[in-house]
């Protein structure tokens, strides 16, 4: 299948470059002019909107990060008035006040032909049958991949999450071919299949499965497409810069990140320097025509690593790798760093146990104590005896080998721990903040 928009997705990177370097002075200028926060914020970095010459003149504007938007609650930070807002969305606040997002007309478009592409670029369109299980309402993953979806021309079934069982009779009786959840929520939907006498893999019409709003693994890719017989593309976005917008393409090798909508940088966390390709660090991103609601140099608090060489699928945008973890999601464990998602890479690569887990963190005296909670997987021991005391040492071992930290295992019933309709939430942190 061809890309959605093949002029833009694959014009040359030159011609991209310009592109963006008109769109981005075209942002500032109009900022300057017509936002007093945002002229206040330039002049107190001491930056003019006549000092953006080129694109690398980008990191001479300020940064801008979470608590901004917390301290202009709820709409100081817009820059359409509000008789051309068409949408609001609202991201729970998990610290303090949530933020709102305004929408022009404009900036939906952009956000839908954005998810066109993606979407396409995942091999989805026309024909194919798309039950959206990411909440609908104020967040933003159901009604973004809702338009998206009916954009290419696909059927829409806006299932929105909960109700498992249900789900699955839908994804059955409208012969469903593509799902987009989060991937705990898809492991969730596929052990209900299970104990229902569903096959995912061979009494249903899936093919493949658009999943993000939360940190995955490489192994956890690979277990969901062995186990169910489906594709798995990892789907990446933020409330704050619309919604779901940006995916892998068939190759699943990186994040495409349409350049003519967003520009990014990837930065040291701690000094702000820019990093090269190859670096790790956070992600910021400028929204180079978003409407109601601009964003300059948001530090996304996203870790990830931007690819250099071009993808074979001969669209020419930036790709980053998929997002390892946020930073302030990172454990700091007798002074090493742990991300949840090391430690689910670890436990995926052993058959003995699922994906399922739970990590508690607790102050022994004066050490940090890491505890991980897995359920062992039930198809591993359908014909074997098993030693539990074995798997145990076997787990703590390939955990402390990957993480550099010792770690105490509790292996778990199948089925025993917490299952998630929307985000995960792994971590339970009992130390004294
Ligand atoms: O989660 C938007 C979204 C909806 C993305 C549906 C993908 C699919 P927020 O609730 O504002 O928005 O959360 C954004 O979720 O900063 C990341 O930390 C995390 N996140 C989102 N996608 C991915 C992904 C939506 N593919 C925050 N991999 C982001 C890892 C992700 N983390």
């Amino acid at each position: 299948m061809t890309a959605w928009d093949p002029r833009i997705e694959e014009m040359p990177v030159e011609a991209l470059k310009k592109l963006q370097f008109r769109y981005l002075k075209t942002l500032i200028c109009r900022l300057y002019s017509f936002s007093d926060l945002y002229r206040n914020r330039m002049d107190e970095s001491g930056v003019h909107p006549d000092d953006i010459q080129s694109l690398a003149d980008v990191t001479k504007l300020p940064f801008m990060v979470k608590s901004d938007f917390r301290d202009n609650y709820p709409d100081k930070m817009f820059t359409a008035p509000q008789d051309e807002l068409v949408r609001y969305h609202v991201s729970s606040g998990t610290t303090g006040k949530p933020t709102v997002v305004g929408y022009t007309q404009n900036d939906l478009d952009n956000w839908t032909n954005s998810l066109a592409r993606s979407l396409t670029a995942c091999g989805v369109g026309r024909g194919d049958v798309v039950q959206v299980a990411y909440g609908y309402g104020l967040f933003t993953g159901g009604l973004g991949l809702h338009y998206g979806a009916e954009k290419i021309g696909a059927t829409v079934v806006p299932a929105s999450v909960g109700n498992t069982e249900r789900q699955i009779e839908l994804m059955q009786d409208l012969r469903v071919t593509v799902i987009a959840c989060t991937p705990s929520y898809l492991i969730h939907i596929g052990d209900t299949a299970k104990k229902m006498g569903v096959s995912i893999k061979d009494d249903t019409n899936l093919r493949v499965a658009i999943l993000g709003a939360e940190p995955w693994s490489e192994q956890m890719r690979v277990r969901i497409e062995d186990q169910m017989g489906i594709k798995a593309y990892d789907i990446y976005g933020t409330s704050e810069i619309s919604g779901p917008m940006f995916t892998e393409c068939k190759e699943q090798d990186g994040i495409h990140i349409w350049g003519d909508i967003a520009l990014i940088e990837i930065v040291d966390h701690d000094t702000g320097e820019i990093l090269r390709p190859g670096e790790p660090g956070e992600l910021v991103i400028t929204l180079l025509q978003k409407e109601a609601f601009p964003l300059v140099r948001y530090r996304t608090g996203d870790i990830t690593v931007m690819e250099d060489a071009p993808c074979v699928c001969g669209r020419t945008h930036p790709r980053i790798q998929r997002i390892s973890g946020r930073v302030d999601d990172m454990l700091i464990i007798r002074g090493i760093n742990v991300f949840p998602s090391q430690i689910e890479h670890a436990l995926l690569s052993m058959p003995e146990v699922s994906g399922h887990f739970m990590v508690v963190v607790e102050r022994k005296g004066a050490l940090d104590a890491l505890l991980v909670q897995v359920e062992l997987n039930p198809e591993c021991f359908s014909d074997k005896i098993i030693d539990l005391m074995a798997i145990r040492q076997k787990v703590s071992h390939v955990l402390k080998n990957s993480l550099n930290v010792g770690v105490e295992v509790e292996l778990a019933e199948p089925g025993s721990l917490p299952r998630f309709e929307g985000k995960a939430k792994r971590v339970i942190d009992k130390r004294d903040k």
